[in-house]
């Protein structure tokens, strides 16, 4: 009946709003890489060996939704370490920016890659992603900034898929910076990122579009550009609003009914309220947060008040968030931002998928849904926010297949 049948589980199921939506006692029941049955172990239909010929005792391990990881640049060349001291010895990261360091050193690298060499540098990060229960990783483009090498990191990004099997969403993010051949020509770039866009969704390399919405980034008028050709090719959006400054981008996601506005430290409450009314994603990213050092918090009260889904991510960059372990960002979201330890595990995978627009596909252990399952050698899901430094996963199954993280 089963291809495979998990019994002894602690279900964290994320599928209800409290409680974790935990099932005691559990077994789940995986069929064609679809959870075919979760529920009481109780009230299978008859004994697990007869439904079954393999069988795994979970041993009241914890098992919750795979990760999902909504934001990362997990695709570029080189590092930022001697960024990462000249900004302890006191010059900002806009300063670094502005003189043509920062992402513009994180390009040169990328861009001087061939594709094989990016893909073995991005290959060892997504699993370390893997050994913290991540199962669905989204990939943004970014650091080519012109068409060969953007074309190149979504060809990365593919094939990480391919060869691994992770779900990855592949967001092309053109306007993440203008580059120094453009310098001072801003809107001459949006121009040609808006073909980029064209050419490399006839390519089918693009599952979503986002853009670095910020006084060091794109104008609203710009984002607005990109936004408008992206909905043309009916490409789902995102957007990187209100890091640093607060430029009404969430706003401008909620007008275009964008998946998520991500980062948000500096969003105003009328941005809030206008995420609520669209049914935007917030995706909180604790790393960066931490990294730079920043003092204004996103303003979670207000994003519960108003019922805006919250998520997390790693944000993994070379730059503001060289991080690769979402378990890390459960405690941070926890520690820095005072969410519960169930709001940071429903950031990691039901909003999460929410903010991919795959929460029809992952996100829940729901009948129906993928076997994306994360198992865990805990006894409470609380327990993932609350202690950091060590992976305590036990193994992931991706769309059925087991993967434990020893062998058993
Ligand atoms: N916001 C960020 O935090 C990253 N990109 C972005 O738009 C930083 C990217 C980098 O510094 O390389
Ligand atoms: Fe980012």
């Amino acid at each position: 009946m089963f291809d495979t049948l998990w019994k002894n589980v602690t279900a964290a199921t994320m599928a209800e709003q409290t409680g974790f939506g935990i099932i005691n006692k559990a077994a789940i029941g995986v069929k064609d890489g679809k959870i075919a049955f979760i529920g009481p172990a109780a009230s299978l239909p008859d004994a697990p060996d007869q439904l079954c010929d393999y069988v795994l005792d979970a041993g009241g391990r914890v098992a919750t939704p795979g990760l999902i990881d909504c934001h990362t640049h997990l695709v570029y060349a080189g590092n930022r370490a001697l960024e990462f001291e000249q900004r302890l010895q006191g010059v900002s990261y806009e300063e670094i920016a502005r003189a043509g360091g920062g992402i513009a050193s994180t390009v040169k690298a990328t861009r001087a890659a061939s594709e094989d060499e990016l893909f073995e540098l991005a290959l060892p990060r997504l699993r370390e992603l893997f050994f913290d229960g991540t199962t669905t990783v989204e990939i943004k483009s970014g650091y080519g900034l012109d068409l060969e090498s953007e074309r190149k990191l979504l060809r990365v990004a593919t094939r990480l898929h391919e060869e691994t099997g992770f779900r990855i969403q592949r967001t092309f993010l053109g306007a993440h910076a203008v580059p120094s051949e453009y310098k001072g020509r801003s809107d001459e770039y949006v121009d040609l990122v808006c073909d980029m866009m064209k050419t490399l969704h006839a390519e089918k390399l693009i599952d979503a579009v986002d853009a670095f919405c910020e006084n060091i980034g794109f104008t609203l008028g710009q984002t607005r550009k990109i936004f408008d050709t992206a909905k043309s090719l009916t490409l789902p959006l995102k957007l990187h609003a209100e890091q640093l400054s607060d430029m009404k981008g969430a706003e401008l996601a909620a007008e275009y009914g964008a998946l998520s506005a991500d980062h948000l430290e500096y969003v105003s409450e009328a941005g809030v309220a206008a995420m609520a009314k669209s049914g935007a994603v917030a995706v909180l990213l604790p790393g960066a947060f931490y990294y730079l050092r920043e003092k204004t918090l996103p303003p979670i009260v207000q994003f519960r008040q108003h019922g805006v889904p919250m998520a997390i991510a790693t944000d993994h960059n070379p730059g503001t968030s060289p991080v690769l372990s979402p378990v890390l960002m459960m405690n941070m979201a926890c520690t820095l931002f005072r969410m519960t330890p169930e709001e940071a595990l429903a950031g990691l995978t039901r909003h999460a998928a929410k903010a991919l627009g795959y929460d029809k596909i992952c996100g829940t252990l729901e009948k129906g849904k993928a076997a994306d399952i994360a198992l865990w050698d805990i006894k409470h899901p609380r327990e993932l926010s609350y202690a950091f430094g060590h992976s305590p996963c036990h193994g992931v199954m991706l769309g059925g297949d087991w993967h434990p993280q020893e062998p058993e």
